[in-house]
């Protein structure tokens, strides 16, 4: 029996920080796993090279659902974003040994596929209307069949969600950068300019909107409803999601689809959301929800209640992530569709093989296992730097509170 005789945790920042675990076996495989958890990266690291990597050494990396159980209940302390982080970049590693070894992709070990290809969508954004509609122009020119669209609210400092350069970073500065926020501004300008891209840009394809979780269940309500002729793909984010409850107010009141789920880690985390059938698209992914094994739990649930898959795809969720999404959602018969921002080319260079993209749809490799190498000598030029999210305050000066 091959044993699990290294585990590294490798931190590099080209461009914005990944923390990703790299197992090696006895018999010379290596698995890749991301644990990034965005602005708390360094607590994912420690908690994978001081309190994981110990129990791994000398353990069958053949037993995935073994080592899943093993960690989630011998921790004691279960669920969280840190643990399910650091559990999922684990499972990841060994699904990606089991394809090595097994000389297939990671998607065939799931079943194989049930589509040919993984519809995605990506990120338009402008300072303005105006900008916003030339770069949704500019993402259907490049094929994308569904764009989530963002504008900056006028008269606001900061503005989350909108693209400054050539790349989408919302984890932008050392210190938390601090933005103003009102919910009145936001709530009279965005359904004009979702109107606007509609207008332009007609019904023929998807279009979709991040509320960022800030609206309180009945404005949410208000907001969905006023784009209901928009025909949104989904609403994102209405409110914040650890308020199961709040999804079955805005429900009550509006057809506009909900999607939710992307900060939530666990099936325990979304079982009312799926069960109530309060959403429409669980946004739970394979890097915060516990890796393949788990995820998978989550979407056989959605499965049975009508809930489709949206999973979380922003540029913190590094290409080994995309390479296990696009493995996942190819293979599960409830997939909707996946969030793709892509990378900078300096992350690309670390990570060598990401999944192929193609008329806004991603395609898995058909390498053994994920298909991803870590370049350790690329990543050693990009040293780790304290990167932080945002936060905000309400014209009063006090702190958001969705
Ligand atoms: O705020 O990935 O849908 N995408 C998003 C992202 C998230 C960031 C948080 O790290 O909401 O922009
Ligand atoms: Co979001």
């Amino acid at each position: 029996m091959a044993t699990i005789d290294r585990v590294e945790v490798l931190v590099t920042s080209p461009g914005r920080n990944f923390v990703t675990l790299r197992i090696s076996t006895s018999d010379g495989v290596t698995g890749l796993g991301d644990a990034t958890l965005n602005g708390r990266e360094l607590a994912v690291a420690a908690y994978l090279e001081e309190h994981l990597a110990p129990l791994l050494i000398g353990r069958d990396p053949a037993r995935i659902e073994d080592t899943w159980q093993y960690l989630y209940k011998g921790a004691y302390w279960r669920r969280g974003p840190v643990t399910m982080t650091a559990i999922a970049a684990v499972d990841v590693a060994l699904w990606d040994i089991k394809g090595k070894v097994a000389g297939l992709p990671v998607y065939q070990l799931l079943g194989g596929r049930s589509r040919d290809g993984v519809l995605v969508y990506c990120h338009a954004s402008g300072r303005d209307v105006e900008s916003l509609l030339d770069d949704v122009a500019a993402y259907r020119e490049r094929g994308f069949q569904a764009i989530r669209a963002q504008a900056a609210v006028p008269g606001l400092s900061g503005s989350y969600g909108v693209r400054k350069g050539a790349f989408y970073e919302p984890a932008a500065t050392s210190l938390p950068d601090e933005q103003a926020w009102s919910t009145e501004a936001y709530l009279d300008f965005a359904p004009g300019y979702l109107a606007k891209v509609r207008e332009r840009f007609g019904f023929g394809m998807h279009l979709l909107h991040d509320v960022h979780h800030r609206l309180t269940p009945i404005e949410a309500a208000r907001f969905g409803r006023s784009v209901e002729e928009l025909r949104l793909f989904w609403m994102e984010d209405p409110t914040p999601a650890e308020n199961q409850e709040a999804f079955r107010l805005i429900r009550q009141h509006t057809t506009t689809p909900i999607a939710t789920g992307e900060v939530l880690n666990s099936i325990w985390d979304v079982r009312r959301l799926i069960t109530e059938q309060l959403i429409d698209y669980v946004r739970t992914t394979v890097v915060h929800a516990g890796g393949i094994t788990h995820l998978r739990r989550i979407f056989d649930l959605a499965a049975l209640y009508h809930v489709r898959t949206g999973s979380h795809g922003a540029t913190d969720l590094s290409p080994v992530t995309t390479a296990a999404a696009v493995a996942v959602d190819i293979s599960v018969p409830n997939f909707g569709i996946q969030e793709h921002m892509g990378h900078t080319p300096e992350t690309y260079e670390v990570f060598r093989g990401t999944p192929r993209l193609e008329n806004g749809m991603l395609y898995p490799s058909d390498e053994p296992g994920l298909g991803i190498e870590y370049d350790d000598e690329a990543a050693a030029r990009f040293p780790y730097e304290p990167r932080y999210l945002p936060i905000a305050r309400r014209l009063d000066g006090s702190m958001h509170d969705w």
